[in-house]
């Protein structure tokens, strides 16, 4: 009654590698029962290994529009600053119908991509003038119809913007539509936190949009509403991307990016530092430690030309980490991966440097990058994600073993075949909530979906 079941040949459990699995759903999308060794009866069959799908930890969703509209040389020294007004000036005209349209086409993207939940940093609130919808939750609305277009899984993180540099700095223009002050801010989550409490597909944080915009008092006094309405909701801010930035934290306060949150906030395992590019020792140390997770983005990373994450320190102290596609230059859970360990490649001339200690003598780099991205995002994303385990979502991939790339290969083997040779996606099936939102690399809404992103950039490109 209510449940369903899917067996798998072949399946990617919390152990490791797992042969003839059967899986038990209940109606609301939970993993029930996970069990190796099970005879297949006549249960639905997975058409190949089965993973669990990527929690993709960092999207702005409408950015997906401009995707390649940002690459023509300017009048001189182009910088992910110049990249900014580029941005800035294609949000300008965006209308509730496009963010939801863009929003849409994205997630159906997404999840043929082989992610299965996504944490939107969602910071355009307001009409084009700033003056906020009828209903102050619009934009976040469109977002989530969005999701439950598509069947993604949605941490929505409604970002407070109140400032345009560090100190309390006014605002300029092109950043209108982004403000609240924390008491308007704290009334946007109120009115969101209703519908997503309800909802096993969402969960509801929060996002201080960076230290430039917000001071300590205004963060101190969402974090404190926020506490009272999900405690441990999760939090995620963009920290020490541009060196930039950590040169005017310093000018402001003597002290760089990550060491002054961490001095002024107790960051902990519910926070999500999005790139912290820039670090110290000391403070990749401390990121390390407290647990947070650093969200990378390495496509973006790369387009924006931020610089290079520390892994190596990072990992090497068991730090957590997570990926998303950020401005989604790309969306592709395996050009992150693959990106995130061929940067470090590239600069120390040396192969296999992003390893985990995942036990026996040769560990696979790919496999890896996949299990360790998958429990960052998930733990980022705060939703019971990113494994098939019992009361777990039943978020899941079958891959392709018909690809190329894939044929002939097993266990860690064809994690490594994912990453670094997947470049068309050998990902065949996706299931979300335990419903199958993408068959045979098809979606069902893909048409529908396809002529309203169309549509919206009909109007946002004249
Ligand atoms: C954003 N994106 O908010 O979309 C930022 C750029 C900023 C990335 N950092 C704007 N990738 O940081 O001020
Ligand atoms: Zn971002």
């Amino acid at each position: 009654m209510g449940q369903s079941h899917l067996f798998a040949d072949h399946a990617l459990l919390p152990s490791g590698w797992a042969q003839a699995v059967l899986f038990t759903m209940d109606e609301a999308g939970f993993l029930t029962g996970v069990a190796p060794g099970a005879a297949p009866g006549d249960h639905p069959r997975a058409a190949g290994p089965v993973i669990p799908g990527m929690p993709n930890l960092h999207s702005h969703a409408f950015q997906r529009a401009m995707a390649g509209l940002g690459e023509r040389v300017g009048d001189g020294d182009d910088s992910f600053w110049t990249w900014r007004e580029v941005m800035y000036g294609f949000l300008a005209r965006i209308t509730p119908e496009d963010v939801q349209a863009i929003a849409a086409a994205l997630y159906l993207e997404m999840l043929k991509s082989g992610y299965t939940a996504v944490g939107e940093f969602h910071y355009l609130h307001h009409g084009p003038d700033g003056t906020p919808y009828d209903s102050l939750g619009e934009m976040s609305h469109r977002i989530m119809a969005a999701a439950r277009e598509t069947g993604m899984g949605l941490t929505h993180l409604p970002v407070l913007y109140g400032y345009g540099g560090f100190g309390g700095q006014a605002a300029n223009p092109g950043q209108r539509r982004f403000l609240n002050d924390p008491d308007r801010f704290l009334q946007l989550l109120q009115d969101l936190h209703p519908e997503i409490a309800a909802d096993p597909q969402c969960a509801l944080g929060m996002a201080p949009h960076s230290l430039r915009a917000v001071t300590e008092d205004s963060l101190n006094q969402a974090l404190t509403g926020l506490a009272g309405l999900v405690p441990d909701a999760p939090v995620h801010i963009h920290i020490a991307e541009q060196t930039k930035e950590v040169d005017d934290c310093l000018a402001w306060s003597g002290q760089r990016p990550v060491d002054w949150l961490y001095q002024h906030f107790e960051v902990g395992p519910r926070w999500c530092l999005v790139h912290a590019t820039h670090m110290t020792d000391g403070e990749t140390a401390q990121v390390a430690r407290s647990r947070a997770v650093a969200g990378l983005c390495p496509t973006t990373e790369a387009n924006l030309g931020d610089g290079i994450f520390p892994a190596p320190a990072f990992l090497a102290q068991n730090g957590v980490w997570g990926i998303g596609s950020d401005s989604h230059i790309s969306v592709s859970p395996i050009e992150e991966l693959r990106w995130f360990e061929y940067g470090h490649r590239l600069i120390s001339r040396r192969r296999n440097v992003l390893t985990a200690e995942l036990g026996g003598s040769s560990p696979s780099v790919g496999a890896g990058l996949y299990r360790m991205a998958l429990a960052g995002g998930a733990q980022a994303l705060g939703r019971p994600i990113g494994s098939l385990a019992p009361g777990a979502r039943a978020d899941l991939v079958v891959l392709d073993l018909a690809h190329r790339a894939l044929y002939g290969r097993t266990g860690d083997l064809l994690l490594d075949a994912l990453v670094f040779a997947g470049n068309d996606t050998p990902v065949r099936d996706v299931m979300v909530g335990g419903k199958w939102r993408v068959r045979e690399g098809r979606h069902d809404g893909e048409e529908t979906i396809t002529r309203g992103f169309q549509k919206a950039l009909d109007h946002l490109l004249t």
